[in-house]
């Protein structure tokens, strides 16, 4: 099963993927897809449209597209659960000792990674990164 990852512009310029990446990999997630973005505004409002109507909305695009992002195509037995335990909660603050929030996350809004929240969002907001021809080639392995 895949998900979506995003290691976010503030882990990105903070020069923290490559331990976030390493922490993923030693929680049994596979890489099966990598895209350096910088997201326009346009692309950043149509990811979190579901929060279009948040007070925080306009603040999260602006910072969504700050710089350059490291999104990612996971693959994991439960993958969609897993990583979201692995991530740890929303807000670095209340995130458990040792998630990937805990220890890179700056703020509630500048925390590090995005995972995908269920198994129908997995597979839209990694086709939202990954085109379709990309990932039917990696799941017959050529
Ligand atoms: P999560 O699924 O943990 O990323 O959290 P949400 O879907 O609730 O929120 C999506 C993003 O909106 C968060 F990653 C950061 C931002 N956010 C804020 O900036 N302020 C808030 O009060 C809540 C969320």
């Amino acid at each position: 099963m895949l998900t979506l990852a995003i290691i976010k512009p503030d882990a990105v310029a903070a020069r923290a993927s490559g331990k976030i990446l390493a922490h993923l990999e030693q929680a049994g997630f596979t890489v099966r897809a990598a895209r350096l973005v910088r997201l326009t505004t346009r692309r950043a409002e149509e990811f979190y449209a579901v929060h279009r109507e948040r007070p925080f909305f306009r603040s999260l695009v602006t910072f969504m597209t700050s710089g350059p992002a490291l999104a990612l195509a996971l693959e994991r037995e439960d993958a969609v659960a897993v990583l979201r335990d692995v991530i740890g909660a929303t807000d670095p603050a209340e995130a458990k000792p040792g998630t990937i929030r805990k220890l890179y996350a700056q703020s509630k809004e500048r925390n590090a990674i995005h995972a995908s929240d269920s198994p129908e969002n997995a597979l839209q907001e990694v086709r939202f990164f990954f085109p379709d021809a990309e990932l039917a080639q990696l799941r017959s392995g050529q």
